[in-house]
């Protein structure tokens, strides 16, 4: 008794012995069922806080309380190790990319260890080194052989400064996520892989993960972007050329005044194949818009821009002749890169006719109302009836579309089609710090694939990766000259390396065959492990991560490496922790390290306030002095167990006396908590509230203390004593382990904590002693009686007919019907 709790002992004494013990070793071979939870693959950077703390800490509970459910668990962890912010900084330091990785990697490490945060890490990844990436090089060659992979010119993001291509959602307001530079449009030959082609798959089993967060599953829904829509022929006047235009609002064709094409459209070379100077004025101003980028062209706010042709095309519902313009707003790569533009109803090409003096005809109007073109102020959107349309008029718009779709399908010269938002997915990039392209270049064979055999294509360490424009590996001849593996000629290797999201794409199948040199994963492994039982990460990766991941394994599925067809089962995504209102982050300066916190406090405290601090999905405000709030309720718990050990330890005495009254109370708190706590834990992950309750627990049972330790307790109060010490530290266990491994060993327990069982509820102690229940006679209330819990409806009956006010109200009457609703109330019918 009276010891105190020293956390700076006690933490790495656990540490130490959960590596020592192997606790989170998977069992390879093992009857229990399986669980893996997968925390998202981390990108190693110089030093974590307390935010990210709460990601690895809430994996970390996940995995402790199935440990402690009975299941075999797997929880791995690697480093997502390639990419620009390694390569940025190695510029910037002088050194190679590689040194700062691995230097991150082991604070990391160490950090998460000091957190308390335990994987199994023997099967610890790093997608920057050879054993991995030689795996992502595999990958690129099976998409390769199954036409997944394909090289084409596109015009792609540029930043300048970095010197390397984005992807469009690294592109934020037109400007490099990473370094804020103004983002250009080149023209570049690239590496794609066509996730378009799952397009389809990738929206309908977003209906199987009824594991994901709605609002997850509704950003991948909308990035995917399927649009049911008409596809026109409009003919170039005077010619038999066609040109198709995509629109999701055949409804509105009579409305049509102008057709607006994107200025990458093919028929803009053959229409001003002439060199007159109007073309060439033409000319000079589509090569203007080329420059723009893609993401202003698409934003709606910003002025758009537009030239005339000089062309017309006809309609072909109505015969008109309209101008053909070339506009800044449409995009090539979207649909057919060419807008049947209805100033009336819609806005963008209201602001358009508006500008550039183009007609506007109404074609829906609101019932009961006319809708005078002179006299609108913006584009009329909303449905209505349909006007000006021909033998149309009058119907519904909603049928006026299906009817034109079905009128212009008949004609021959409109088709229903659908059409996705998303795009290939751009794979190439002109960096250093990634995984090669294992792709050669012969004069005589043309483009080859690195034979499987000679993989991995290695990575040259001496190179110079300054950002340049080209690839740095393009300067290094002996990575380029190669020998063709067809003809054995002279040939080149491929310079671009892979986007990280490629890496990031499978390393969840790695963890299961880490070491494996034959191949990149087992397949009946995997499929006994996967889907990911539990997935939890930023959602921050909601759409790309996610969506890549769900396409390789759809890949590998359909070529028969795995047999499940999503990866993750169940997602988790955790709300950020902010500081003075704003996210943290380096560049702010608000980032609070854990280092002090858990030097002067402890990591369990550290954790405790991580997971209190609010629903784990939500965003929360991190508070210093509040931790301190949770340092104070673990030293509670300590100095409760600790005071009333010896009485926990005792051996049973031989009294056998019922337990008194409030002995029973404390008892039905505990199983009430621990149904509470065992509701929390599951789905939602309300560590917050459950905490709270064993909070509230311990404030309960400090009222029990002087009782207990009293020489003359007996030993049926004694019992639930112990028995609710023991809870609370399993109950703990999740959260706080050091403590409570301490704990345990301190009530003279052997083996770790996570080795036991977690607690069950038992429904009878649950049951209140006593209940009030209503008499009525006749239905009219005549008295409550207090009565014991848990009686049948015959002894409460028998019971109430006992009962001395019912008596006047019955003597001399004949009982007719008793009625008995449990737990409530009993009728007695009297006649
Ligand atoms: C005529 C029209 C009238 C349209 C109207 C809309 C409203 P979603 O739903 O996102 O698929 N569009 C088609 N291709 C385009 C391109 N390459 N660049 C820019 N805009 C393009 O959008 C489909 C609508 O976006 C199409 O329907 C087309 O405008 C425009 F009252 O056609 B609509
Ligand atoms: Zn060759």
């Amino acid at each position: 008794m009276g010891k105190e709790y020293l956390f700076q002992e006690i933490e790495p004494k656990w540490q130490k012995f959960w590596n020592d013990n192997n606790l989170f070793k998977m069992e390879e071979t093992s009857s229990k069922e399986k669980y893996y939870c997968l925390m998202m693959f981390p990108y190693p950077s110089a030093a974590l806080h307390v935010g990210h703390g709460r990601n690895y800490i809430i994996g970390d509970v996940v995995a402790r309380y199935k440990m402690m459910q009975g299941y075999n668990v797997l929880t791995p962890m690697g480093w997502d190790a390639f990419g620009l912010p390694a390569e940025n900084a190695a510029i910037k330091n002088k050194v190679h990319p590689s040194a700062g990785t691995f230097k991150n990697i082991e604070t990391m490490k160490k950090q998460l260890n000091e957190w308390g945060v335990g994987y199994d890490w023997d099967r610890e990844v790093a997608s920057c080194k050879e054993d991995y990436y030689k795996w992502t090089q595999w990958l690129f060659l099976k998409l390769y052989e199954n036409g997944l992979a394909y090289k084409k010119a596109a015009f792609v993001n540029w930043c300048p400064s970095c010197a390397t291509v984005l992807a469009n959602e690294q592109v934020v307001e037109g400007a490099c996520e990473r370094c804020d530079t103004e983002v250009k449009q080149k023209n570049l030959e690239q590496w794609f892989f066509k996730i378009t082609e799952y397009a389809q798959t990738l929206l309908d089993d977003l209906s199987e993960l009824s594991g994901w967060p709605e609002r997850v599953k509704i950003m991948q829904k909308n990035w995917i972007g399927k649009s049911y829509g008409v596809e026109i022929d409009f003919k170039l006047e005077g010619t038999e050329e066609v040109v198709k235009c995509f629109t999701t609002r055949v409804d509105t064709i009579y409305g049509a005044t102008y057709m607006a094409i994107a200025p990458e459209h093919n028929i803009v070379e053959s229409i001003l194949n002439d060199d007159t100077a109007v073309n060439n004025e033409i000319k000079a101003f589509v090569q203007d818009i080329l420059k723009e980028n893609k993401i202003d062209r698409a934003n709606e706010e910003l002025d758009k821009k537009g030239i005339f042709s000089g062309k017309f095309v006809i309609n072909p519902y109505n015969g008109d002749k309209i101008p053909l313009w070339i506009a800044d707003y449409v995009l090539m790569d979207y649909g057919t890169g060419a807008v049947m533009a209805v100033p009336a109803h819609d806005q963008r090409d209201f602001l358009f006719a508006k500008k550039y003096n183009l007609p506007i005809k109404v074609v829906i109007k609101p019932e009961a109302v006319t809708l005078k073109s002179e006299e609108m102020t913006e584009a009329y959107v909303e449905s209505g009836v349909q006007v000006n349309s021909s033998q149309f008029d009058g119907l519904p718009n909603a049928q006026g579309l299906e009817k034109m779709a079905d009128y212009g399908a008949e004609k021959g010269f409109s088709r229903r089609v659908e059409n996705f938002r998303l795009r290939d997915w751009l794979i190439s990039r002109q960096r250093y710090w990634g995984a090669p392209i294992p792709m050669i270049y012969c004069d005589t064979c043309g483009v080859v694939s690195v034979p499987e055999e000679d993989l991995p294509v290695k990575l040259p360490y001496d190179v110079e990766f300054k950002p340049t424009g080209e690839s740095p590996l393009a300067s290094s001849l002996e990575f380029v000259s190669t020998v063709c593996p067809k003809c054995k000629g002279k040939a080149r290797r491929e310079t671009d390396t892979m986007d990280t999201f490629v890496d990031s794409s499978w390393y969840y199948l790695r963890y299961l065959s880490p070491h494996n040199d034959k191949v990149p994963f087992e397949s009946d492994v995997v499929n006994k492990w996967l889907p990911v039982d539990q997935y939890i990460g930023g959602v921050e990766h909601a759409i790309l991560h996610l969506l890549y991941s769900r396409f390789i394994t759809k890949v590998l599925y359909k070529q028969g490496y795995v047999s499940f067809k999503e990866p993750f089962k169940n997602l988790f995504t955790q709300g950020m922790i902010t500081k003075a209102g704003a996210k943290m982050s380096k560049s702010k300066g608000n980032v609070v390290a854990p280092d002090e916190l858990i030097e002067n406090y402890g990591a369990d405290t550290v954790r405790l306030y991580t997971l209190f601090i609010g629903p784990p999905e939500k965003d929360a405000e991190w508070n210093d002095t509040a931790v301190e709030g949770a340092f104070r309720f673990l030293k509670r718990v300590w100095v409760l167990v600790d005071d009333t050990q010896e009485v926990i330890a005792e051996s049973k005495r031989e009294d056998s006396l019922k337990a008194d009254k409030d002995f029973v109370d404390l008892k039905r708190v505990v199983h009430g908590t621990i149904k509470k706590i065992s509701a929390d834990m599951e789905g939602n992950f309300h560590f917050n509230t459950a905490i709270a309750s064993v909070m509230e627990l311990v404030n309960y049972m400090n009222k029990y203390k002087d009782k207990v330790l009293s020489p003359s307790v007996i030993e049926a109060n004694r019992v639930i004593f112990k028995e609710a010490v023991e809870t609370i530290i399993l109950l703990l266990a999740p959260f706080v382990p050091h403590v409570c491994e301490e704990l345990w060993q301190i009530i003279g327990k052997e083996g770790s904590v996570f080795k036991q069982k977690w607690p069950d509820f038992d429904e009878k102690a649950l049951q209140k002693e006593e209940m009030t229940i209503v008499i009525q006679v006749n239905g009219k209330l005549r008295g409550r009686e207090t009565v014991p819990a848990g009686l049948s409806s015959e002894e409460l009956e028998k019971l109430v007919l006992a009962n001395e006010t019912v008596n006047k109200y019955i003597s001399g009457k004949e009982v007719k019907k008793v009625i008995v609703i449990p737990k409530k109330l009993v009728n007695i019918v009297v006649g």
